[in-house]
């Protein structure tokens, strides 16, 4: 088997030569395996080919299989209180790497979706639960299963999942690498900064750090259009209405980087102005009330502290509207800071919205459960055993704040005394791309697997780019995101901008 590090072109396009008989045990065999506080459920040889099969849990009923695997689903025990459920996905065709992938939202839910990916790319390739089952509520009262969720459950994973490898390969991996976004890009950055050699290479996407903050954050966005009485509040915006903020804020902002395509390059240079929009004897339609004009206002400002220290960056003007008002808008309180407030930070089920305040989010910063914060800056271990990190954000993101990645980054260089620090961490942020993936922008480029339009070069797939950077040392300048139209565009660096020229936009200095 060629596990020799092909070049990174030949690894999208590789034919395979070989049989799967090469490996010196079979499948089934993992069985048998026996490994620190572990045991391996099933061991089953998967045949792929687009194959659906039927997953444990109560997340979701069904996973494609894509590539030939051996599937290996495994419980570690972390605690006498906690556990992992986490599967390896084995490729018949591997190419030496490992791969851990992180989570979504509070959901534990092994992501097969990209475990597919990676090892349809011949990645050895982990997911895990992240120590609870689905949005599981009631199992987040358990500090251990929090300190899973927090930092544990992704180490499990890599750990264990390596050992995994080396025995059905009869050989250790090469270099690992990890990806995720959202959740999963904390987990990324977690990983980092607290188990520093899990990673060669990690993709952390849109990721929530600073998470009590971003909880807060959520909850108060909620709040300022009227939750959780939102019926009764003249602060409520209605979903026509948001098409009608929508419109407004492209009108005022979409020009700003010198082409109107319903894309604002740059939100901070959006200064959006509501009160355009303010109801009057001449304007009683397609119009907001004084409530709800100081509503907008409050959401498209930083979260500011009681000592007007910045909390939290404002919500992106020029984000979708669909997507912005199913996540916070719609009046009620966000599922997810619901769970975390009430079952993690008060241990409180009965808590009322209506008493929550910056105080509040002070509380939660201060017990900070399982040390989930993830804002250090100090990433020199990481960088000293030659980490790669890359992050990458929407800046239409419907969920987490750009700011947020702009934010990490100028802490790390911070706290680390370098001005640049392209030499193992880079930034690309994606005009127009909502949370993680989607939207008008040039949104694809191989965070979560193949796409129809994207382009399959190093540059086009931020996962191979990362890959090019560990193994051959070819640090990624740009990343070229292909639209769901087929235009394609360069996204750049931070701190770089993305300046358009009169006929293309091009990143700058
Ligand atoms: C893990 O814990 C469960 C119950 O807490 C126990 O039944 C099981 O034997 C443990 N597994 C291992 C490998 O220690
Ligand atoms: C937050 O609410 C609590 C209880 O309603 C109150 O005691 C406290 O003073 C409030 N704090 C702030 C900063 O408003
Ligand atoms: C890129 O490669 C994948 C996997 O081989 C394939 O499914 C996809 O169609 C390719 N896309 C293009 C534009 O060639
Ligand atoms: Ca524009």
């Amino acid at each position: 088997m060629s596990w020799i590090l092909d070049p990174i072109i030949s690894l999208i396009n590789y034919v395979p030569d070989v049989s799967q008989d090469s490996r010196p045990i079979p499948c089934a065999a993992l069985q048998t395996l026996r490994l620190e506080n572990t045991v391996i459920t099933t061991a089953t040889h998967i045949p792929g080919d687009k194959v659906l099969i039927k997953v444990p849990g109560s997340c979701s009923g069904a996973a494609l299989v894509t590539a030939s695997i051996c599937r290996v689903h495994f419980i570690v025990n972390t605690t006498s209180t906690s556990r992992v459920h986490a599967e390896a996905w084995l490729p018949d065709e591997w190419y030496g790497r490992f791969l851990g992938v992180g989570n979504r939202g509070v959901g534990g839910c092994i992501d097969y979706d990209m475990i597919d990916y990676g090892s349809s790319l011949h990645f050895a390739a982990v997911g895990s639960d992240n120590g609870h089952d689905g949005n599981d509520d009631p199992s987040f009262a358990e500090p251990e299963v929090v300190n899973d969720f927090a930092f544990r459950a992704v180490h499990v994973e890599a750990v264990i999942g390596k050992q995994i490898v080396e025995a059905y390969y009869g050989r250790p991996h090469s270099k690992s690498y990890y990806l995720g976004c959202s959740t999963g890009g904390r987990q990324g950055i977690q990983a980092a900064l607290r188990y520093p050699e899990d990673f060669d290479g990690i993709l952390a996407g849109a990721p929530a750090v600073d998470w009590n903050h971003l909880m807060g954050w959520m909850v108060m966005l909620g709040i300022y259009i009227g939750a959780p009485n939102a019926a009764t509040s003249p602060s409520v915006i209605l979903f026509e209405l948001w098409e009608v903020v929508a419109a407004e804020i492209m009108k005022q902002c979409d020009a700003l980087d010198g082409v109107e395509d319903g894309i604002i390059t740059e939100p901070d240079d959006c200064h959006f102005k509501p009160s355009v929009l303010l109801c009057s004897q001449d304007k009683t339609t397609d119009c907001l009330t004084e409530p709800q004009i100081a509503a907008l206002e409050k959401i498209y400002q930083p979260l500011l502290g009681s000592k007007k220290e910045l909390l939290y960056p404002r919500y992106d003007p020029g984000t979708a509207v669909m997507g912005g008002w199913l996540l916070y808008f719609r009046g009620d309180i966000m599922p997810m800071s619901d769970i975390w407030y009430k079952t993690v930070v008060l241990k409180d089920p009965n808590f009322d919205f209506s008493n929550f305040n910056l105080s509040t989010i002070a509380l939660a910063e201060k017990v900070n459960p399982g040390g989930i914060s993830t804002f250090d800056g100090d990433l020199s271990a990481f960088k000293k055993r030659g980490g790669k990190l890359i992050t990458y954000h929407g800046r239409a993101d419907t969920g987490i704040a750009s700011g947020i990645s702009k934010r990490y980054y100028n802490l790390v260089a911070e706290t680390m005394g370098m001005r640049n620090l392209d030499s193992f961490y880079r930034l690309f942020l994606v005009p127009g791309m909502s949370h993680c993936m989607g939207g008008r922008g040039a949104a694809y480029f191989g965070q979560f697997g193949f796409e129809t339009n994207a382009v399959n070069t190093t540059r086009g797939n931020i996962l191979l780019a990362l890959v090019d950077w560990v193994e051959n040392g070819a640090a990624p300048d740009t990343i070229v995101g292909t639209a769901y139209d087929g235009t394609q565009r360069s996204h750049c660096r931070f701190p770089q901008k993305s300046v358009w020229d009169g006929e293309k936009f091009n990143c700058q200095v």
